[in-house]
């Protein structure tokens, strides 16, 4: 491979001094080395290093990566030649699950991260009138419009950010047309074909070009200002996280499915990108008692996670049954339907978090979605 050079802005908050430090990233493709140099104190903070781990497709705009246990933000391109390279290759565009599908929630999400899309954002979200109004503004005075406001407000939805390469026009794509009986005539592997019903219960939108991906993005994920409620109900409850590694792995719409189809409510999903300090925080208990502590909280910064409300009685033991021995190799033997026979690799990487006191439910809950969902 030939040897680029992509520079980002990234920063660093300092813990001690607290501040936020920025930096130039220079990643090279060739050996997967980077270099940091300190823009504000003018001098190289890192010599060129190789990182394994470190690859090119994970390093974008609003990214989160972990450098020698430095959680470092990407926050811009540093120069044209990556803007240029890496804006095509990540463009971003949003998409939407409709009321009518969120019953599927979990096996369209499956088609998309099978498809190869990159999910960089997600949050489930129940609008209300006002807020569908300016979502769909341009459509205002059109004959559909009251109905449209009426079915887009009767239940919750699933908004996400997709990223790759001509991820606008593949998304379109991938739901078919607008009316979903003509989905069923002309693209009959479509997601409207196979999940929606008319032209306005068509099961999921996408953005119809990059500028207004880009409104779309900022309506659902504001980068300023208060962020959207999230549809947590905070009662019955307790709180899956779905792992890095199995998001990564491509498993969370199975996860999802799977859970749902045991007969769960699945009433809030957000995606998080967490930081190691509110690892150490949520993982607080399990410090000195178990063995593989610090490797959890790599793992849960190790890349997006995504949490889930989920509901049912007694919900944490009942949960808790579902997802089956912490080692995933154990649950293979005496648990192999189990969450964790089907979807975990080993003790750490064991696709979902689940609490071990029933008490703890509510709590788990409350700090995903009301204290890092702010
Ligand atoms: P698309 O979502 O395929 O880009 P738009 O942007 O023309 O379609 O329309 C936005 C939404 O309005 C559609 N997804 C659909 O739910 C609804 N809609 C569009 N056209 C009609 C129609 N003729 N009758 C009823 N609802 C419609």
């Amino acid at each position: 491979m030939a040897d680029q050079r992509y520079c980002f802005i990234v920063e660093w908050y300092d813990q001690f001094a607290q501040l936020v430090r920025p930096y130039q990233l220079m990643f090279y493709s060739r050996d997967n080395s980077v270099e940091m140099f300190d823009i504000k104190n003018h001098r190289i903070f890192l010599k060129r290093t190789k990182l394994d781990g470190l690859k090119l497709e994970n390093l974008y705009v609003g990214a989160t990566v972990d450098l020698f246990s430095r959680q470092i933000t990407f926050v811009d391109y540093g120069d044209e030649f990556t803007r240029n390279c890496l804006s095509q290759q990540k463009e971003r565009t949003l998409g939407i699950i409709k009321p009518d599908a969120m019953n599927k929630v979990g096996q369209i999400l499956d088609t998309i991260f099978q498809s190869g899309f990159k999910v960089t954002k997600m949050k489930m979200c129940q609008l209300t009138r006002n807020e569908a109004f300016e979502f769909y503004q341009e459509h205002q005075g059109k004959v559909f419009f009251d109905k449209l406001i009426s079915f887009m407000t009767s239940g919750p939805v699933l908004a996400f950010e997709l990223m790759g390469v001509d991820a606008v026009g593949k998304w379109r794509e991938m739901i078919g047309p607008t009316d979903s009986s003509e989905a069923r005539k002309v693209a009959p592997s479509s997601l409207r074909s196979r999940f929606g019903k008319d032209n306005t219960e068509n099961a999921c939108h996408g953005s119809d070009g990059v500028a207004s991906a880009a409104r779309e993005l900022e309506f659902f994920f504001p980068s300023v200002g208060p962020v959207r409620r999230n549809t947590a109900k905070c009662s019955e409850c307790t709180c899956c996280v779905i792992k890095p590694h199995a998001v990564q792995g491509g498993n969370a719409g199975k996860i999802i499915s799977a859970i749902m189809e045991a007969g769960f409510e699945v009433s809030a999903i957000e995606m998080f990108h967490m930081e190691k300090a509110n690892a150490e925080e949520f993982y607080e208990v399990y410090k000195g008692v178990v063995q593989e502590y610090n490797s959890m909280v790599l793992e849960l910064t190790s890349g997006p996670c995504i949490a889930l409300e989920v509901r049912a009685q007694n919900a944490p033991t009942a949960f808790r049954e579902m997802s089956g021995p912490a080692d995933p190799e154990i649950a293979r033997h005496l648990r192999p339907r189990t969450l964790r026979a089907l979807f975990g690799q080993d003790k750490v990487k064991n696709a979902v978090h689940c609490t071990d006191l029933p008490e703890d439910g509510l709590l788990e809950v409350e700090y995903f979605f009301k204290v890092l969902d702010r």
